[in-house]
């Protein structure tokens, strides 16, 4: 099964590691083809190549457009190499074989992460390239495909002998059509951007490959992380300042954290956000960031022991000061200072990421999750209650105080796992209770967890008393309600919309709470 390679095309973008792979082959005796760019790099080194237009016969054309889109190029490396009428095919119109190919694309995935202009970013969509990638590695069976420059190396030992095996050659073509599909997947995605195409179906679900993870949830899972090119600051794209190697759970949980307070515009002040498996065990505004930290630790300190701390503004010295007293897996913020920095440093092994800016909380984007056999797709959950037109059911309307804590509690219920409950009080969330499957469940575990957090506080009384409490769907029955306004509710937010709406209505009434609908939900499962 071993092939033996007489005749290399070689035709890359990225011309990392190519004259010694050249050097390699030319050392083996293969014969070099190449395009233009790369013809002129490998000659510049002083390398025997021969210009793909004399295969062609063809110059390369439309500012190289088309210089290697031709039979010859792709009969050479399509034909069966013992099929009769193939030969013959071969012979009849002075085709040779081609038994190597070495590309890599036109670097479409750079220019679009720069921002390159609309015809630019076009102009970088490869054509040739992917076709000749995709011949190569359809017919496997007698070409070795690499598209990658870390697998020079290994070509290069494959060749020790001339020839490459099989096996070589199959994984070679998997890989490509795993190269192949991303790249078209980043075009695909780019268009829509650019488009402003939000339906799923224009879009595709995919990524480059980032880094293997050790594990995935469970140490017998494998795992991989993917970054999809879209413009959204994240921890997909963030720099790791310090620690090791994020795990796939510190991912998923970061990007609970960090979704969540990029809800919290800057420009209206601090914001902090802790996270335990994916779901808020505190979040604070305040007016410094410190503030915010200490607020938001409040209302579930023990929970938030190995947590991960998500911010909204640039982490500061005294923040950091804060943070370090308490064991953190993760901190993620759009920057951090020198001072915080400097503090940082002192606990090495809590990871600290900085992403250079928010993700924009209204911009749709696209989340999937798989099922057996599918994947579901859709848009990301960009409602925003600043957004929504608030509707006051009860009799008594909340107060300006109460208002802003109903907007705070919904924001916060949006990214807890349904169903939830969440209690906040003056900026501050005081009892979150999530992924119950009923939700008067959630409503008794966030008051309880209010309790609790009162106790170890030291405060006198729960903050549940005189907060404002939101369900991220609508209370279905008048029970929810009453145990929100049993640990002290005085003011409700819901999407609404219930059959029983009357009756939770009249229930609030009869307590004299103050309660709003949103029309809106946000369910997350
Ligand atoms: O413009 S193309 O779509 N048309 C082609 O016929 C073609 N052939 C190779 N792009 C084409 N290529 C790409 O050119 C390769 O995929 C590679 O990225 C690049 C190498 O060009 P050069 O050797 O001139 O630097």
């Amino acid at each position: 099964d071993r092939v033996q390679v007489r005749t290399a095309l070689l035709s890359v973008s990225d011309k990392t590691g190519i004259v010694d792979l050249a050097r390699a082959l030319a050392g083996q005796g293969v014969r070099l083809l190449s395009t233009g760019g790369t013809h002129k790099a490998l000659s510049d080194a002083g390398l025997a190549v021969t210009d793909v237009s004399q295969v062609t016969g063809f110059p390369e054309i439309m500012d190289g457009r088309v210089k290697t889109l031709h039979p010859n190029v792709h009969g050479g490396l399509l034909a069966i190499r013992d099929d009769a009428d193939h030969v013959e095919a071969m012979k009849a119109h002075g085709i040779e074989a081609i038994d190597l190919a070495v590309i890599n694309l036109y670097p479409f995935e750079e220019v679009r992460a720069k921002g390159g202009d609309y015809p630019t970013t076009v102009e970088n969509i490869d054509i040739g390239g992917p076709a000749m990638i995709r011949a190569s590695a359809k017919n496997h069976a007698y070409v070795t495909i690499v598209t990658d420059p870390a697998d020079y190396p290994a070509l290069i030992e494959e060749l020790a002998t001339g020839a490459t095996s099989y096996a070589f050659r199959q994984r070679q073509a998997a890989k490509a059509f795993a190269r192949t599909a991303a790249y078209d997947t980043a075009i695909s995605n780019w268009f829509a951007e650019a488009l402003d195409i939000a339906t799923p179906s224009y879009r595709t679900v995919g990524g480059v490959l980032k880094e293997e993870m050790r594990y995935g949830e469970n140490p017998h899972q494998k795992a991989a992380f993917y970054v999809t090119g879209d413009n959204r600051p994240g921890v997909a794209t963030a720099t790791l300042l310090q620690g090791k190697q994020l795990s796939y759970n510190n991912i998923n949980d970061t990007d609970a954290a960090f979704e969540l307070v990029a809800e919290f515009l800057p420009e209206n002040g601090p914001a902090c956000a802790i996270i335990k498996h994916a779901n808020p065990c505190g979040v604070a505004t305040a007016p410094s960031l410190k503030e915010a930290y200490v607020r938001a630790l409040a209302c579930d300190p023990v929970s938030a022991f190995g947590g991960i701390i998500a911010l909204n503004q640039t982490l500061d010295g005294e923040t950091a000061e804060e943070i370090v007293k308490l064991f953190t897996e993760v901190v993620i913020a759009p920057d951090a200072d020198d001072a915080a920095r400097a503090v940082m440093a002192g606990k090495p092994n809590v990871r600290l990421l900085v992403t250079g800016g928010l993700p924009d909380p209204r911009t749709p984007g696209l989340t999937a999750k798989t099922v057996s056999g599918g994947l579901l797709v859709q848009t990301r959950d960009n409602g925003m209650v600043e957004d929504l037109e608030l509707k006051v059911v009860t009799k008594r309307a909340p107060t300006a105080q109460e208002l802003e804590d109903l907007k705070f509690a919904f924001k916060v219920a949006k990214h807890v796992k349904s169903n939830a409950i969440v209690y906040a009080k003056d900026g501050q969330t005081a009892g979150i209770g999530a992924g119950q499957m009923s939700r008067v469940d959630s409503a008794r575990i966030a008051a309880l967890k209010a309790e609790e957090a009162a106790k170890a506080m030291g405060l006198p009384e729960p903050l549940t008393r005189g907060s404002a409490v939101a369900s991220e769907a609508f209370l279905p029955f008048a029970d929810g309600l009453l145990s929100a306004i049993a640990a002290g509710a005085t003011a409700v937010i819901q999407p609404g919309g219930s059959m029983r709406d009357a009756e939770v209505i009249a229930a609030a009434d009869d307590a004299g709470v103050a309660m709003v609908f949103t029309g809106m939900r946000h369910f997350r499962h």
